[in-house]
């Protein structure tokens, strides 16, 4: 009777139980999960992967073995034996004259650069076979990450044919990591480096976030902090950046380093750090000599320099150019590159932030030495929900440039909000410059194909740490995994992208992916509109930046105010960046700077972000601006409440753990978002003086009540 109960219950559970669910998991496999296939791909994979073929080996190529070993394991459920003789039902890893000499011709080696990769099916020794062909053992490494993915989605096999090759070099993760384990901006826990322990223990972990950052192409991480100090410098701690180093490099990772810039005076006992000083210059020298002793692929120098309170050149009255060209003739010899920041927020900022960057940097172009490139955030003042494309991008056309992203969230919701940044980076990406005509968009720049340029790359603010899951929730994994397809290829699709992760994340089956990723599609935008709708920018609370703070106004420097930003007064609310205020519009080419001079043709998602326009300004919907804005707001929470209602009907595809997450931070972002909307709606109907439109909730408390919301030891946030 029982038994007959049971057989009853275990048969209607496999009918209800849907394709491939994703088995109970803490999330630190990320998107390397490797889970069984189902009956039929696993057939058809195993009968072309009864053996891995490896023509010559490298440590590289033993990693790129040792991960096709380690997903059919997964995938088919057993680890075929590695054979250094061609044979058929294999995978095969062959550089081009090696696949040559295995009758597989006609393989085009020059699309493939010294990264790239080709998959094709093709028939060796009679039988068939996967054969992954690349210039460099990099590009096998690559295919073969490629490849096992192909194979967990599901692509049909005997046809396949994949060329794919990175449109950009430098493809870095930067980790505003300190020596002390703190991270600033990082929401994911400590800093994964173990630096105390260095070099003499080092984590397992290391090598799993190098294999995870080449399954997506990253090539090259800055260890620590652009907020850097001196001791980073110093022979104990080039010894530990070493040994991370010494993991990285089979996985064609280089080791970076953030540089003090008065580390000559620091370290050195100079007098000086100008950049012209013979003293200094030997100074470096003699550094970049001791660093290449310890790495000898060391990548080179990030700097951040006269912003925030951080030396740099100007302090010796030189240039950002002269600064770098220092540094850049130092690692020169070695074949090492300098990145230099052109996030400069200096103390006497005169009447706009967002004006800074290209005043400071556009006269500088074609001064800096061949091996520097300059590294641009995506928009002129600071990670926002939105902001406008940076008007760097298109306009330093003799300067390598390089487009800085941040993939933690310090602006969008720390690490609990759902909020995939897919969307943000196809936005910049795609923005057209207008620069060099038509099609001149901010990928296009970064690619070297707007101008030409001997450095192309893209950086990533990382968004890891030491919790079980790396980036402190499931979900922002997929904004890691984002960001190096996007550094791969800027031109990718978000929406592609977050179909691959989700697919490799949780599960294939269509019923979970369809929703799941309309859902992250989505969910940038909710973010904008229940926190700065309408190009609204920086209104959050000061210094940790968690919540709502737009009645701030009252801090020394006029730019650390979000007043300052929003400008709300009686007549309206919105920054002028048109000529009658800071003409910002002007660093943009003139064909756009005329479009964005005008409200009527500026796009309404950044309408206030140029303009200061009236509370009763028309807005397309025929709305007043002031009507419009709650509306957002009011959106943003609803878009919020739809996510969790969406996220509740997916439960039968998840494992309990990862739902209950994703649960649990929907609820929190809910009532944060409704916290966003009602402290927001609460300050600007002091300035608009006008009544919320028919059917808006009034805020649940008074404006008192969120102006009195303290909240100290926020995360991320250096100096608590
Ligand atoms: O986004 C701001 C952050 C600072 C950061 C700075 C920068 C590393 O609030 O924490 O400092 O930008 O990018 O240098």
């Amino acid at each position: 009777m029982f038994r007959r109960a049971m057989a009853a219950m275990l048969a209607s559970a496999a009918l209800l139980a849907p394709l491939g669910a994703a088995r109970a998991e803490d999330g630190y496999q990320l998107w390397l999960r490797y889970p069984r296939l189902a009956e039929a791909p696993r057939a058809a994979l195993a009968a072309r992967a009864g053996a891995i073929v490896a023509l010559h080996r490298s440590p590289t190529i033993d990693v790129a073995v040792a991960e096709v070993q380690r997903g059919l394991a997964g995938l088919t459920g057993s680890a075929p034996a590695v054979l250094s003789q061609p044979q058929g039902n294999a995978i095969v890893l062959a550089t081009v004259p090696e696949a040559a000499r295995l009758g597989i011709g006609g393989l085009d080696a020059a699309p493939l650069g010294e990264e790239g990769f080709r998959i094709v099916s093709r028939s060796v020794a009679g039988k068939p076979a996967l054969v992954i062909v690349a210039n460099k053992d990099a590009g096998l490494l690559y295919g073969a990450f490629r490849l096992l993915e192909l194979a967990e989605m599901g692509t049909p096999l005997d046809t396949i044919d994949v060329t794919s090759a990175p449109k950009l070099q430098l493809r870095m993760l930067n980790h505003w990591d300190n020596l002390d384990r703190s991270v600033e901006r990082g929401y994911a826990g400590q800093s994964i480096w173990d630096w105390w322990k260095l070099p003499g223990y080092a984590d397992p972990r290391y090598t799993d976030y190098a294999r995870a950052n080449a399954s997506i192409g990253i090539n090259g991480t800055v260890l620590n902090n652009v907020n850097a100090v001196k001791e980073s410098l110093t022979p104990r701690y080039i010894a530990k950046a070493a040994k991370l180093a010494d993991i990285f490099r089979p996985y064609h990772i280089r080791v970076y380093l953030s540089a003090r810039f008065s580390a000559p005076i620091e370290l050195g006992h100079l007098k000086t750090a100008d950049p012209l000083d013979p003293a200094v210059q030997a100074w470096w020298k003699d550094k970049a000599d001791e660093l290449y002793r310890a790495i000898p692929d060391f990548g080179g120098f990030l700097v951040k320099a006269n912003s925030e309170g951080q030396p740099g050149p100007q302090d010796y009255h030189r240039t950002h150019a002269e600064g770098a060209n220092l540094l850049a003739r130092a690692v020169a010899p070695h074949g090492g590159i300098v990145i230099y920041r052109a996030f400069v927020y200096s103390q006497d900022n005169p009447k706009d932030r967002a004006r800074q960057a290209y005043d400071d940097f556009k006269p500088l172009d074609g001064q800096f030495d061949p091996n520097v490139i300059v590294q641009v955030k995506n928009g002129a003042i600071d990670f926002q929900p939105r902001e406008p494309f940076h008007p760097l991008f298109g306009g330093m056309p003799k300067t390598p440039l390089m487009a800085e992203f941040q993939i933690t969230k310090e602006y969008l919701g720390f690490a609990t909000h759902l909020v995939y940044l897919g969307p943000l980076f196809e936005e910049v990406l795609r923005s057209d410059t207008l620069a060099n005509g038509r099609g001149s968009t901010v990928a296009r720049v970064l690619e070297g194909k707007v101008a030409p340029e001997r450095l192309t790359g893209m950086a990533g603010v990382a968004n890891i740490g030491d919790d079980r899951d790396w980036s402190g929730s499931t979900f922002n994994q997929a904004n890691w995994y984002a960001y190096g397809r996007f550094a791969w290829d800027p031109e990718v699709s978000a929406e592609a992208v977050a179909r691959e992760w989700t697919a490799m994340t949780f599960t294939p089956d269509p019923r979970f992916v369809g929703p799941v990723v309309a859902m992250m599609m989505g969910s940038r935008e909710a973010a904008v509109d229940y926190m700065t709708p309408l190009g609204l920018a920086h209104q959050m609370a000061t210094g940790h930046h968690y919540g709502p703070g737009p009645w701030v106004g009252n801090l020394a420097r006029p730019d650390w105010n979000p007043t300052y930003y929003a400008h709300a007064d009686a007549s309206g609310i919105g920054f002028d960046r048109t000529k009658s205020g800071s003409d910002a519009v002007d660093q943009y080419a003139p064909a756009l700077a005329r479009l964005l001079a005008d409200p009527k043709t500026t796009p309404e998602r950044d309408l206030l972000w140029f303009h200061h326009v009236g509370w009763d300004y028309r807005m397309q919907s025929g709305r007043t601006l002031w009507d419009e804005m709650v509306t957002h707001y009011d959106r943003g929470v609803a878009d919020v409440a739809a996510m969790q209602r969406t996220w509740a009907t997916l439960r039968p595809y998840v494992d309990p753990e990862r739902y209950a997450q994703a649960e649990a931070f929907l609820i929190a972002q809910h009532d944060e978002a409704v916290w966003w909307r009602d402290a927001s709606i609460a300050w600007f109907s002091t300035k608009s003086q006008r009544p919320l439109p028919a059917g808006a909730a009034p805020p649940a408390h008074s404006l008192d009540y969120y102006e009195a919301l303290q909240f100290p030891f926020a995360p991320g946030h250096p100096g608590g």
